[in-house]
């Protein structure tokens, strides 16, 4: 890590400086008596509350604010239950809360992944040295899961459920959170409120700017997995391109595909740095064709070695985490006419059979996860594997079915999967879908979005938050022209789109990326000191430059390097490119915000 020594020294020093007053709070009776006790319809049970200090505990992930991987951290950890009158429910919160010297006025909620409203108890540490007290929740779920407990039986959905995960239970942890830290250290200034989380987390973001536009002042949300109902059942596209084109192409053909895109596309932003930081040029000059008959080559291997945007800092959040390990065996042969079909079908999304668009796919040079196929022994072939993360989404929360994932795709069309995508939208319009583009309440208390998104998403596509952000743009400033609304709306809500990156992590095959580090520290100073991101910093994460600073572009403005000496690229406005971002999906007749 690049944090100095004496840096690390010296917040050491600070922290065992402050050991004696941590302590001398950290005391459950402190807890208890800083307890809100006026939140109507939520009763907290005293007996519950637990508050011990810990001092100077490591973390090994970070998600928005990397500076406390390179130093321990001392906090009181705080523990406790309530329940909701007239349920018979518990939901569990925990806050890590600074000492009280080094408390700043600031909480920070975080969020989870996945089907996880939480990630463990890592991400509370994210703003212990900017003096935030950090807060998350179980949403009263088994294992902080919303599969875990949904549906209640077969058939039968409980609806409280969806309602927590989807909003309620960050949007309570965090009053609650709030109280308790004004009463915690006595204070009756401004607690500075953030959120920050990624890929569902970042759908959790985006639930708390929309629905408690009031409670935050900033809001981080990365590569967020809304507009469920679309986002989810898109998962099996890939699967269902390859059913219908008949064709299941073993790995090792994708993953050439994908090497052979980034080389063609890498020099195209005008850097040769093995990081594609232009996806949108690559969908534009990319030939597919062009990589029919090149070898590929892949010794026999596990499934777990596919090249997924695993992160060597950060836990993974790719779209298949859990893959089982399968032997595969050894591939050797030549990209196929049809492997080159189905790499550009799944690139160009959804239609259904009138050739009306349904929605939008992954930027080419990103992995393609979702089309994994199984190896059969007994045919020596490759063969369908339906990816999880959308079978699931089918099975449970569109069929009711206590059940991890569709048996099989007999039947299945193009046109199921935008009958299960209007399925899914109508179910959850006003819980999971997320994408409420109205944030008049938010903005008009001065809130801030940072939302970022990485180039070469393989879970959820870059171009999803392109569309989210132009639906606000579109209903926040309605009837102003492109440019107009866009300045309007970059006062207070940007989009960086970061290059080479895979999901919610640095990407393996574009290693000399970069990716934003301090997020956290500039969401902080665009709320409390009024300094706007016009770029956002980042870190190259490998090769020649690495550590070195990337200032990335707000979107729409797009990266061009002219000089292969500057670090940062100059921001540019593309016409073309925008356009290749935006999508109408006319295969719905109501809006897809
Ligand atoms: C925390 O670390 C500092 C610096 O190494 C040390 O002085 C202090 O004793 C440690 N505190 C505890 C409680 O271990
Ligand atoms: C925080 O407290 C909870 C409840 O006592 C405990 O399970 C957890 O291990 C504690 N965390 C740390 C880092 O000590
Ligand atoms: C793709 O490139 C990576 C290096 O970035 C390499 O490890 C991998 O073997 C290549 N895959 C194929 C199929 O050539
Ligand atoms: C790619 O090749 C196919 C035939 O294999 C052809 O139908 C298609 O038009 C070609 N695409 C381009 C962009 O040349
Ligand atoms: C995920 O992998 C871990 C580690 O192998 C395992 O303990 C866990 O049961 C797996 N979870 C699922 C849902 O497969
Ligand atoms: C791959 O197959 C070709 C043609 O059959 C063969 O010449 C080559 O040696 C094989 N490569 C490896 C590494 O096995
Ligand atoms: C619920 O449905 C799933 C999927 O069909 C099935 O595996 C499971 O056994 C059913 N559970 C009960 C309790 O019937
Ligand atoms: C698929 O369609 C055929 C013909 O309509 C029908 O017989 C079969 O039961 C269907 N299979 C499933 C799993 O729905
Ligand atoms: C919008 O602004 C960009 C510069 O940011 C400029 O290049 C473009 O011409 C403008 N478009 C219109 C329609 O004024
Ligand atoms: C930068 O570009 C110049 C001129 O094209 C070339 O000679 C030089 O090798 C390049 N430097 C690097 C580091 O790529
Ligand atoms: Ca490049």
């Amino acid at each position: 890590m690049r944090c100095s020594q004496t840096a690390a020294a010296a917040s050491m020093a600070v922290a065992s400086a402050q050991a004696a007053s941590l302590a001398s709070v950290c005391t459950v009776d402190h807890v208890t008596s800083s307890l809100p006790d006026n939140l109507l319809g939520i009763t907290i049970d005293t007996s519950s509350v637990t508050a011990a200090p810990v001092y100077n505990a490591t973390e090994s992930g970070a998600m928005i604010s990397f500076s406390v991987l390179d130093s321990p951290v001392s906090f009181c950890n705080v523990t406790f239950s309530y329940s909701h009158d007239g349920k018979d429910d518990s939901v569990g919160v925990k806050y890590y809360m600074p000492a009280p010297a080094a408390f700043k006025n600031r909480y920070l909620e975080t969020g989870g992944a996945g089907y996880a409203i939480n990630l463990g108890v890592s991400e509370l540490s994210q703003g212990l040295l900017l003096g935030a007290v950090g807060g998350t929740t179980d949403a009263g779920l088994p294992d902080a899961s919303v599969d875990e407990a949904f549906p209640t039986a077969n058939g039968t959905a409980n609806w409280d459920v969806i309602y927590m995960f989807a909003y309620q239970a960050h949007g309570e942890a965090t009053t609650i959170g709030k109280a308790l830290s004004s009463n915690f250290y006595g204070t009756t200034s401004k607690v500075y409120t953030y959120f920050g989380g990624c890929s569902d987390g970042g759908r959790q973001a985006w639930s708390q700017a929309q629905r408690y536009g009031d409670l935050y002042d900033g809001v981080i949300a990365g590569a967020p997995a809304f507009r469920m109902g679309q986002q989810q059942t898109n998962h099996l596209f890939s699967n269902v391109v390859e059913k219908t084109e008949g064709y299941y192409p073993p790995p090792c053909e994708l993953d050439k595909i994908v090497n052979l895109t980034i080389a063609f596309c890498d020099p195209l932003d005008g850097k040769t740095d093995g990081v594609v930081s232009r996806s949108d040029l690559c969908k534009l000059h990319f030939d597919f064709n062009t990589t029919i008959g090149e070898s590929y080559y892949c010794a026999a291997t596990t499934a777990s070695s596919l090249g997924l945007g695993y992160g060597s800092k950060k836990r993974s959040l790719g779209a298949r985490d859990n893959i089982t390990t399968t032997d595969y065996p050894v591939q050797n042969g030549t990209v196929s006419a049809e492997g080159a079909r189905v790499a550009k079908l799944i690139v160009d999304g959804l239609f259904n059979s009138k050739g009306e668009r349904a929605y939008l796919s992954y930027q080419p040079g990103g992995s393609y996860a979702d089309a994994a196929t199984a190896y059969d022994e007994t045919t020596d072939s490759w063969t369908l594997d339906i990816a999880s993360t959308g079978g699931e989404w089918i099975i449970r929360f569109l069929n009711l079915l206590d059940a991890d994932n569709l048996l099989s795709l007999e039947n299945v069309t193009y046109d199921t999967l935008v009958d299960w995508m209007s399925e899914g939208t109508i179910k959850y319009m006003d819980s999971l879908q997320t994408t409420l583009p109205d944030l008049s309440t938010f903005n008009n208390n001065g809130g801030k979005i940072l939302h970022y998104h990485g180039e070469q998403d393989d879970s959820v596509p870059t171009a999803s938050s392109v569309h989210y952000w132009n639906s606000v743009r579109e209903i926040m400033y309605a009837g102003q022209d492109f440019n107009t609304s866009t300045q309007a709306l970059s006062d207070w809500y940007r989009l960086f789109l970061v290059p080479g990156a895979a999901h919610c992590a640095v990407n393996s095959l574009q290693p000399n990326g970069p990716f934003p580090e301090t997020l956290l520290d500039v969401m902080i100073a665009w709320v409390e000191q009024g300094t706007v991101p016009q770029t956002l910093p980042s870190t190259i994460q490998a090769g020649p430059n690495e550590g070195d600073n990337e200032d990335l572009c707000a979107w729409p403005l797009r990266p061009y390097w002219t000089s292969n000496t500057s670090t940062s690229p100059d921001c540019v406005y593309d016409q073309t490119s925008i356009d290749s971002f935006m999508y109408d999906f006319t295969a719905f007749k109501y809006p897809v915000y």
